[in-house]
């Protein structure tokens, strides 16, 4: 018997000043809760120009990138850190596709959502990018280790 027990792979998932606005957070909680996640960080947050230009510096030379940071800075955003087995594409999935067209009915963007610049949700593409989202946002003492009944004592 192989069980696989990686657990402990963590995703940086952001609600976005669309979904604090349009009062989201709570059912975003929720679904990731109900999958079997665990959330191990948590804050509401009024980020800065520069702290936003650095999360999405991928994108600095897109055509979007000025109206996607005005977007951004618009109001507070709720960031958190997941755990759990395969939550970095587990999450991406929950999410949805960026552009609500292509965002499957069910997923978060594909429920809530009609157009890619207010898409409401946030998560790390890869475990690369998690780890390095996850120090952009969070100290390691804001990051709670603790168990969970849902994901570590999994039957
Ligand atoms: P995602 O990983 O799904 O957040 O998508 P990207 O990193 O490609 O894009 C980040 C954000 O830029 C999107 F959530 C919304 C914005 N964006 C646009 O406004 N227009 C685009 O054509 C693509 C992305």
């Amino acid at each position: 018997l192989i069980t696989k027990m990686a657990n402990n792979e963590r995703s940086f998932i952001m609600i976005k000043p669309d979904g604090v606005h349009r009062g989201l957070v709570g059912k975003i909680i929720q679904r990731f809760e109900e999958r079997g996640y665990k959330l191990v960080a948590l804050k509401q947050i009024t980020a800065s120009k520069a702290h936003l230009e650095e999360h999405y510096v991928d994108l600095k030379d897109k055509p979007f990138f000025p109206s996607l940071i005005s977007y951004m800075v618009s109001g507070p955003v709720v960031a958190m850190v997941w755990q759990g087995l395969d939550i970095v594409k587990q999450g991406r999935a929950m999410l949805g596709a960026t552009n609500p067209l292509a965002s499957a009915p069910g997923s978060i963007r594909g429920d809530f959502s009609i157009q890619t610049g207010r898409n409401i949700c946030h998560g790390s593409d890869s475990v690369d990018s998690a780890n390095r989202e996850i120090a952009h946002w969070f100290k390691t003492e804001e990051i709670n280790d603790y168990k969970s009944a849902l994901i570590d004592s999994w039957v």
